[in-house]
Order: structure tokens, then sequence, then C-alpha cells
């Protein structure tokens, strides 16, 4: 056995005389193993069969209703030093997190099966890519982490071959809300997980591995693990470029990444190619451009308002070999959720007869867990091993007010401070209230495993001879006029935003210079076929150099909560921002 597996299997024989399970599962990844885990879960009542014929080998799971989203009071990065995780972050010093955990953990799968999961995050053959170990008494779990990650014997190899992998476990416990934690330790390459079976809290390559422990290395190691999206998009000359982007949970990663051109530019030739819906590894290639990849091979998207206006392509992915968690079911077990608009709820997402009284039918945070290559449109290129050049990045919030439908940051730095400044109204995929505005850098606020002030000086020090850095933008798709009404179409016309953002990457669009950066006039834009009124285009690219003075004036208040580790040189481009405006104030 080789010096890796020995260390893994000393790992697994550790876990398993703390937690007592009754039997032990080394997870092969086949379809067998897939097979025999459904029928067990169809047995125990952990998945429910949905209707065959609409939609074969789909599963419903209905979580407990107290286990439904992210948690993030619960969840600690735990390190030495307090200072390394930041004001951003809930941090527990190791020895208090060990003994809590080893508690929780002690004699938890008596009873329960302990399940083995190696799982590689990346293509399998990529240097980009890590891998982890997920042991977990939840087959809900491993039937997800299949689904979502390359998980099973390549992975097992890969880990053989290589020097390290990261070690997660997870008990769902008894889920209860009050015994109920997520830890991450990123100076042991470990994560620990108890007391919830949701997606975010469980499924530890995704969010845990993927962003926050991810995260921490490529600090060490010069790379960057962020909450983006990738997509490749197709000009009528055939040219692909591909584009990473931000957005809070549930802010619509998963439609941008796959949206359906307008009518007049699919007749014009345009395409898109998903690469991935929500976590982006990038670093700097030989040639200096930014490479990245999708760690995930799967989508574990939000399903309500997913319709066959707003995002067909996840439509027809979901039709067959699908999770889904947390939806109502119509009278001939279909899965259904608000926005669906096809057929009627009979069954909510907690078994009862749906009554409009309960709520809504399916849970707002209802999820389906599909593998990514069911995508109609999936890209060649997400296995590429070297990954995909980025030639743009683009941030974006839910803000109903101020920010414009896209602006160019004037450079690296301003781009990264136009990343640290995001805000985003809160959303049902972390529990707490929805709808409040709340900073959220980079979208990262809830998975940066380190000291924000530390991550701005990271994806800083990118800005270095030979670079050739994407370009930065910022968007907001959900600018609302007085009467509360969206000003932009959003879904499938964002494009013509993404196409506005291309042409400035090759020089090849106008824009107009604001104190905020780079503008397009309306001119520049393509409007072909959208029945936009011109004063709504104008609200839409409107900057209120007042209203911009004291958004400006509240991000310098923010960022100085990070005190000495805020690089001087975004503070310096926010000055520079807020003279610029008070130039232009009335
Ligand atoms: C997700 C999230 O599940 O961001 O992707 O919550
Ligand atoms: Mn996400």
């Amino acid at each position: 056995m080789s010096s890796q597996l020995e260390t893994l299997n000393e790992w697994v024989q550790a876990t398993a005389r703390r937690t007592r399970p009754d039997r032990i599962h080394w997870c092969d990844g086949s379809d067998t193993e897939a097979q025999a885990l459904t029928e067990l879960m169809l047995a125990s009542g952990e998945l429910i069969a949905i209707n065959p014929t609409t939609h074969p080998d789909c599963y419903l799971h209905r979580s407990d209703p107290d286990d439904v989203a992210r948690v993030e009071h619960l969840t600690f990065i735990s390190t030495q030093q307090r200072d390394a995780v930041g004001p951003n972050n809930h941090w527990m010093s190791p020895h208090d997190a060990h003994l809590k955990m080893d508690a929780l953990f002690d004699g938890c799968m008596q009873g329960r099966t302990l399940y083995v999961v190696p799982y590689c995050m990346g293509p399998i053959d990529s240097p980009l890519s890590r891998c982890g170990v997920e042991i977990t008494d939840s087959p809900y779990v491993v039937a997800n982490m299949r689904l979502m990650t390359r998980m099973g014997q390549a992975a097992l190899q890969r880990i053989e071959r290589e020097a390290r992998f990261v070690k997660g476990l997870h008990s769902t416990g008894e889920l209860n809300p009050e015994r109920r934690f997520i830890l991450h330790f990123p100076e042991e390459n470990l994560i620990q997980s108890y007391g919830s079976g949701y997606g975010g809290n469980a499924l530890l390559g995704k969010k845990c591995h993927a962003l926050r422990i991810a995260s921490w290395q490529g600090h060490q190691q010069g790379w960057l693990a962020e909450h983006m999206l990738i997509v490749g998009i197709e000009n009528p000359q055939g040219e692909t470029h591909y584009i990473a982007a931000a957005f809070p949970s549930a802010c619509g990663k998963t439609n941008l990444s796959m949206l359906i051109p307008p009518a007049s530019y699919r007749r014009a030739g345009w395409k898109i190619w998903t690469v991935g819906d929500d976590i982006c590894w990038m670093q700097p290639g030989a040639d200096g451009r930014l490479w990245a990849i999708n760690p995930e091979a799967g989508f574990f998207g939000v399903a309500p308002g997913t319709s066959r206006k707003t995002n067909p392509n996840a439509l027809a992915m979901l039709t067959h070999d699908t999770i889904f968690t947390n939806v109502a079911l119509t009278n001939d077990v279909q899965p259904w959720w608000e926005g669906l608009h096809d057929g009627q709820p009979a069954i909510d997402w907690q078994g009862r007869t749906f009554d409009p009284a309960n709520g809504p039918a399916a849970h707002p945070n209802s999820r389906f867990t599909v593998r990514a290559d069911q995508c109609p449109s999936w890209s060649s290129h997400a296995e590429d091993p070297q990954g995909v050049p980025i030639s743009a990045i683009v941030f974006g919030g839910r803000r109903a007010n101020l920010i414009p439908l896209v602006f160019e940051a004037r450079d690296w730095t301003h781009g990264v401070l136009a990343g640290a400044s995001m805000a985003s109204e809160t959303t049902a995929a972390a529990t707490g209230k929805v709808g409040v505005l709340r900073r959220d850098p980079m979208a990262m606020k809830p998975f940066c495993g380190y000291n924000f002030g530390d991550y701005f000086a990271h994806w800083l020090s990118f800005d270095r001879p030979g670079a050739k850095l994407p370009k930065i933008f910022h968007v907001n798709w959900f600018r609302k006029n007085q009467q509360g009404d969206f000003l932009w179409p959003g879904f499938g016309d964002n494009l013509r935003v993404l196409e506005w953002i291309l042409g400035r990457c090759h020089g090849h669009t106008g824009a107009t210079e604001t104190p905020i950066g780079f503008l397009p006039r309306i001119q520049d834009l393509n409007l072909h076929g959208l029945n936009l009124d011109p004063a709504q285009l104008e609200s839409l690219l409107h900057v209120d150099p007042v209203a911009w003075g004291e958004e400006l004036q509240g991000i310098g208040e923010y960022l100085a909560d990070y005190g000495e580790h805020l690089p001087q040189q975004l503070e310096l481009a926010r000055q520079g921002m807020a003279d610029a405006l008070d130039a232009e104030r009335p």
C-alpha cells in the first residue's frame, strides 16, 4: 500500500473508532454501487421515486424542515491565529474546535454505515485539480457527491499518486440545529461538519473544500478559488471567449452560465457554452493569461424560478438522472416548483397536501442535483486539463437601486475595488432574513477561508509584469423602477451586455467615461429585437453622483473593518473615485 493510502486508511480507522459505525463502505463510484444506494434509500424513505415515464431515474429527497440551507452563523474557520480569518469569518481556536467536534462525533455513526468517498475536484488529469476524501454517514450525500464530483476509483488512484488530499468528516448526527457545526481547519487540510444534511453544509467537496479550504491554499500557492460561473461565448465568426462571473447565491449564476441567446443572436450564429455554474479555480498560465477550471462535475441548482422561459437548458437536463431536494410534486408525481409554470402542485415540499396557506409548495431554496454533462450547452472544453483562458471577470449583486446595468473598471486595482465593494440583497440559500442588503465582496462573504484584507491583497498581486489579465466589469440585472419593476429583462438578453463586455476586451466597442468607470452609451449596446423604452435604458445606465458618493463612504467604512490587512492601494483607488464624484456634483 502506498504511503498516501496508508495515511487514508489510518484516518478511516481512527474515525471509525470515534464514530463507531456498524459498517464501512469504500465507494468506487460504479453504477452498481449507485443502484444499490438508491434502492437502500427508496426502502428507507430517504428517496421517493418520481414519475419514471416523464422523469426516468429521478428521485425526490425531503430534508428535515429545519435543515434546508447553509448556516453561516454555525460555520467556522479554525486557525492558530484569529487574525488569519478576519472579521469576515467566525473563528474558533483549534483546541476548542477539536474538543467540540470530537464530542459531537463520539459514537454518532452507531447503527449506520460509514462511507469513504474519494473525490477529485476538477478534471481528473488536470494539474489544477485537487483531491479530497469525505467520510459521511449519509447515503444521500454519497449520491450527491457522485453527481457533483469525479468520485470513486479514479480519484483514489490520483490520491495514491499525489502528496496530499483534503480530509472531510461529515455526519448528519441528530439534525438538531442546536448541535450543528461546520468547521474548517485550513492548517490541517481538514473539514468537519456535523448535524446537517443540506448540500452546502454536507457535500464537503463544494463550498467547504472548493471555496473555503481552496481559497486558503490558493493564497499560499498563487491561485484563486472563486464563487464564479464560467461561460464560453461563441461569436458568429466561430471564436469562443470565456467569462468568469461572481454573483451571490441564488442570483442567477446557473441561468447565466447556460443562457439561450435572443432570437436575433441565434440567427446570427451566437452560441453559449457552459463550463461551470458556481465555482472557478484560476491561475496564471505561461502566457500570462488567467486559465480556469470548474472544479465541479455537476450542478446543485436552485429550482424555483427555473422554467422553459428562464432556463430551457436546465429544464432539458432535469428530465432524467436527477435528485430533487425539497421540491413539490404534481398529482402524477412530477417535480414542481414556483415559477415552473407547467402543472399544478398537489403535495408540498414537506409531503403535505398542498395548501397555499402553508406557504410556497416548493421550498424557496429547493434544489436539483444533476451531472453537468447532461446540460445541452455543456462545453467540450470543460474537461480540458489546462482549463480555459478568461477574457473578462464580471462581478454582480442583486441591487434594486444605484448600480447601473454594467460598468467597466478602469484597471485591475479599480476592478478589485469593484469586487471588494459588492453588495447584494440576501436570498434563501442561507438561513436568515431574505432581501437585506449586505456587503458581499466578490460574492465570497460566506466562502472566503481567510481574512478578506489579505484576500484583496492576493487579488492585487496578480497584476505583475508579464501578466495579461482579464478586464473587470460590474453588472446589475436587478435594478428596479419606482414601481418596483425590474428595468432590464435579464436571462437571454444578458448576452447583449456580455457582447459589449467582450467588445471592450477586444477594443472594438465604445463607452463613455464616468467617475465609476466606463459605461456603454445606448448606441454601444446591441438592442436589436428588444423593445425597451429609451427612458428605461437611461435609468438603467444612470450614475447619480450624490448617491454614489454616499455608497463610496459606506464602502470606505466597510473596508476599514479590515484594518492593517486592507491594502493601501484599494483605499487610494476608493479615494480617487470619491474625488472624481465630488467634481461631478451639481
Ligand atoms: C450554492 C450556494 O449552493 O451558493 O451554490 O449556496
Ligand atoms: Mn454558490
